[in-house]
């Protein structure tokens, strides 16, 4: 099996220093907890910003003196900006880090009911654009899945020729209004996938380390961190990223998956 390449979504948009006091807003927390997680073992940082109060911005500049901050930290990270933003910004803001032409970047490939009012807008259009934008700018999409349909669409647009193959499929799995967290479901993705594709699954709360065991024995990566899950164990707060990327470093050496550098990462993905 190819070895395990780990992505820590450090920050996220919607979780706050009330719900766990080290959510990270400052770019000195964020380039602390990339680093906790980079030295635990994460190849790849998705990447959120946050202006010092802890709301949550698309702006380029802010992103450019993270992924800086990060990069003096981390020199080899994989940094892998959200366009996915949080819920009502505007497309043109959410685009705005694929113009520092980061490796990677999110692609969302579908439209999701979060609750209530609160809807994350994602239009065949908007994918198109968002996905245009990432081949203009050289950066490697990396696709949201949140329910199935979101692959069958990344399908139809890789035919198309917006999204190039290989693909690289992110499960996002527990999510309010996607699919649930179930073995079950997660079996259903993986095999759905076109062959030649990588996926990683991000189980959200509850689900982020048995899904991360279920990626791990079946070939797939994993994605934990603050944005997904702030628990180490029930009841227990993580402090800090680097130790959810440790938990997943144990699960995967006793499960005998060797875990990617980011160089390792970069071949795996073909971004090099
Ligand atoms: N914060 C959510 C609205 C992404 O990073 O691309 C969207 C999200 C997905 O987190
Ligand atoms: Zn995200």
């Amino acid at each position: 099996m190819e070895k395990l390449i780990i992505t820590a979504a450090i920050c996220g948009a919607e979780v706050t220093k009330e719900h766990n006091e080290a959510v990270p807003y400052t770019v000195k927390e964020i380039a602390d907890e990339a680093h906790s997680a980079y030295s635990a073992g994460a190849s790849v940082i998705h990447l959120h910003v946050r202006e010092d109060d802890g709301t949550p911005t698309q702006r380029k500049e802010r992103y450019s003196e993270c992924i800086k901050a990060i990069k003096e930290r981390c020199p080899d990270v994989i940094v892998q900006p959200s366009t996915g933003g949080s819920v009502g910004m505007s497309s043109n803001e959410r685009l705005e880090p694929v113009y520092l032409k980061p490796e990677m970047a999110t692609l969302d490939c579908g439209t999701l009911n979060f609750g209530g009012d609160e809807i994350f807008l994602n239009t065949e259009n908007m994918i198109k654009e968002f996905a245009t934008k990432m081949l203009e700018n050289n950066v490697k999409p990396e696709v949201e899945v949140f329910d199935k349909s979101m692959i069958d669409a990344a399908i139809r647009l890789t035919k198309k020729g917006f999204i190039k193959e290989p693909v690289h499929f992110s499960f996002v799995m527990g999510v309010n209004g996607g699919i649930s967290g179930e073995l079950r479901d997660f079996v259903f993705l993986k095999d759905s996938l076109p062959k030649n594709s990588t996926y990683s699954v991000a189980g959200i709360g509850k689900f982020e380390f048995t899904l991360a065991a279920a990626s791990i024995i079946s070939g797939g990566h994993v994605r934990v961190g603050f944005e997904d899950n702030i628990y180490l164990s029930k009841g227990v707060l993580a402090k800090s990223n680097g130790e959810l990327v440790q938990k997943v470093v144990r699960l995967a050496n006793e499960l005998g998956r060797e875990i990617a550098t980011p160089d390792e990462a970069r071949k795996i993905l073909g971004l090099k």
